[in-house]
């Protein structure tokens, strides 16, 4: 039995279609984990104290390591609970290419679909939230466009479920075989997402029956063995443990990191987010690592993946640019 301490700690909340591609991959493991349910909207003290700013859903815990973004969270858990793999293909680099599609392109059309068709059916503070971070500083206009151009999004949308519903064709239980994969938690949770919170979404998806078993089969794998635990004793458990990353920057670093360059992290998108600041402490091709320290929590670690993610250099108070 693992020790108490290190527990996967997994802070999101029921709605969150990224929090599901999360909950399944836990599934697919079959582990254990505990549940911390954070709002829906900022502000989200308790969230961003372990995280130094990161407001998104979901962050994963494991004592006083901290992973923002699902990408990040997936290769941990892969690596630290090898079997059953989260790819059983031959194709494991492929994959995490493929899952640049599924988490940029397709989840956004998804996002453009469900908020877009909702108009002005969406709650204000909610569209305000939820627009300025997906659509941008014009997210209203951004909005009033999805809603005037559903159909475009929506026939965007059924390309790739016809393919999907063509690999499927030959009975596989899963996109890659018999055995469930990443890639099958990285689709489902934007297909999830859209049926879920989309009015015309069990329509479209009535059209691709293979597509539709798939689902039932992705949905009987469920969330691994949860159980709730409250968000101060999150931090509790932050507070009185170190983070256990080791330190290390990789050779040939493009932006010439090194272990203690004080750097702020922020994902490469408009969304108006804080950027979260910390001093490297591990650097590779995939992912960083940064240390901060807060009266609070004490020393944390804040992981994040390189793609996807803006670092910029902080040298005294002025912010350098990156290439
Ligand atoms: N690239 C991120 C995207 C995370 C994301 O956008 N999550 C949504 C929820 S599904 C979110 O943060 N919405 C705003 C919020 O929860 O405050 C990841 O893969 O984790």
């Amino acid at each position: 039995m693992s020790q108490p301490a290190l527990e996967i700690i997994l802070h999101n909340y029921p709605q969150s279609p990224v929090a599901e591609k999360v909950r399944i991959a836990l599934g697919i493991k079959g582990i254990s984990w505990r549940n911390v349910e954070i709002p829906r909207l900022p502000p989200k003290p308790m969230l961003t104290a372990l995280t130094g700013g990161y407001r998104r859903t979901p962050v994963m815990q494991i004592g006083a390591d901290i992973y923002c973004d699902s990408q990040c969270i997936i290769r941990e858990i892969e690596r630290r609970y090898p079997s059953p793999s989260f790819m059983p293909g031959a194709y494991p680099g492929l994959m995490w290419c493929l899952s640049r599609w599924t988490d940029g392109v397709l989840f956004d059309l998804a996002v453009k679909i469900v908020l877009g068709s909702a108009g002005d059916g969406l709650p204000k503070d909610f569209a305000e939230d939820r627009g300025r971070l997906y659509l941008g500083k014009d997210w209203a206009d951004g909005l009033r466009h999805a809603n005037a151009e559903l159909p475009h999004l929506v026939a965007q949308l059924r390309a790739p479920l016809a393919w999907l519903n063509r690999q499927l064709s030959d009975g596989r239980t899963f996109l890659l075989g018999t055995a469930p994969a990443a890639i099958d938690a990285q689709i489902y949770h934007v297909v999830w997402f859209v049926r879920g919170r989309w009015d015309g979404g069990p329509s479209l998806f009535s059209e691709f029956p293979e597509l539709v078993r798939w689902e039932d089969n992705v949905r009987a794998i469920g969330h691994g063995k949860p159980s709730d635990m409250s968000p101060e004793d999150a931090i509790t458990r932050a507070h009185i443990l170190e983070p256990a990353m080791e330190t290390g920057v990789a050779e040939n670093d493009p932006q010439g990191l090194k272990v203690g360059t004080s750097v702020t992290v922020n994902p490469d998108v408009d969304g108006g987010e804080q950027p979260v600041e910390g001093k490297v402490r591990k650097a590779d091709a995939e992912t960083i690592a940064i240390d901060r320290f807060s009266q609070e929590i004490g020393t944390a670690c804040v992981h994040f993946p390189r793609a996807g993610y803006r670092i910029e250099i902080r040298k005294g108070r002025r912010v350098l640019g990156s290439a």
